[in-house]
């Protein structure tokens, strides 16, 4: 009678063909281990049959051939054991294996399953590489000076988005009060047409699109809502955009809409540091 732990464990490590396969495999392979030989012979009538009777009948002898001095109990055990070894031997050595016992077509079929993840994995890299790119080149120049009409710079950088409550959301180089910062770089048109340029500022703002002045409210005032009209062609086309403010809080928050739809943010996406 076989103990019941292990029944559980034999019907864990599953006869199937491949378990089969490969130990016969392993058995051609390391022929100068007894255990594995015994193994590899047994299995060969567990091929054979093909029944869970043949399964017990087979690990029976087995443990009769390997552990003949410790006892049945024991010897199945081992042999379990032996078992479940063989299988993570198996999948240590399946590469060296492989080169040995592949046969043709399952060389062929390796090797178009491998290309096919290299291809998909290029162009994975690919299609993510090239959206990397494309967001580091998402946002504008930014130019940071002391004084609200440009007086002394201290310092540059890139501002994603157009977008703060705050002045250091902006920059960490800038006073509390008294600063100005500059802005240039394109903005993406997705479509020629009319379109209305909106500016919440706290202070003052000028933009400029394609040289034109579009919305402009330089003045000392709370959050103010400011706006534009402009006929934009598709593409990429220059933005400036100044700012200052004077003292307590500071905005800019810049949206925009096209005729007949909805009024939305102008997100990073649709600034540009360069025109590649
Ligand atoms: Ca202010």
């Amino acid at each position: 009678m076989i103990p019941k732990d292990i029944r559980n464990r034999m019907k864990k490590v599953e006869y199937d063909f491949e378990t089969a396969d490969c130990l016969l495999r392993i058995g051609r392979y390391q022929e100068t281990q007894p255990l594995i030989k015994s193994i590899s012979e047994a299995m060969k009538n567990l091929y054979k049959e093909q029944n869970e009777t043949g399964q017990v009948a087979c690990l029976m002898t087995l443990s009769k051939q390997a552990h003949e001095d410790e006892g049945e109990t024991a010897g199945v055990r081992s042999c379990v054991e032996g078992w479940c070894e063989l299988r993570s031997l198996w999948r240590l050595q399946k590469k060296q294996l492989r080169k040995h016992f592949e046969t043709d077509s399952e060389k062929i079929r390796r090797r178009l399953f491998g290309r096919t993840i290299v291809i998909l994995t290029l162009v994975y890299i690919g299609l993510k590489g090239w959206g990397f790119y494309e967001a580091r080149n998402w946002g504008l120049r930014a130019e940071y000076f002391q004084g609200q009409n440009f007086n002394t710079k201290i310092g540059e950088g890139i501002n994603k988005e157009i977008f703060f409550s705050d002045r250091v959301e902006i920059s960490s180089v800038l006073p509390a009060n008294n600063f100005s910062v500059r802005w240039q770089g394109y903005i993406d048109v997705p479509k020629s047409g009319q379109y209305e340029i909106y500016a919440v500022s706290d202070d003052g703002v000028r933009i400029f699109i394609d040289g034109n002045l579009v919305v402009e409210n330089w003045s000392t005032h709370p959050p103010t809502e400011d706006s534009g009209r402009i006929f934009l062609e598709k593409g990429l086309l220059p933005i400036l955009i100044e700012y200052f403010e004077s003292s307590g809080g500071e905005r800019l928050w810049l949206y925009w809409q096209q005729a007949g739809e909805e009024k939305v943010k102008i997100t990073a996406k649709q600034l540009r540091v360069s025109k590649e």
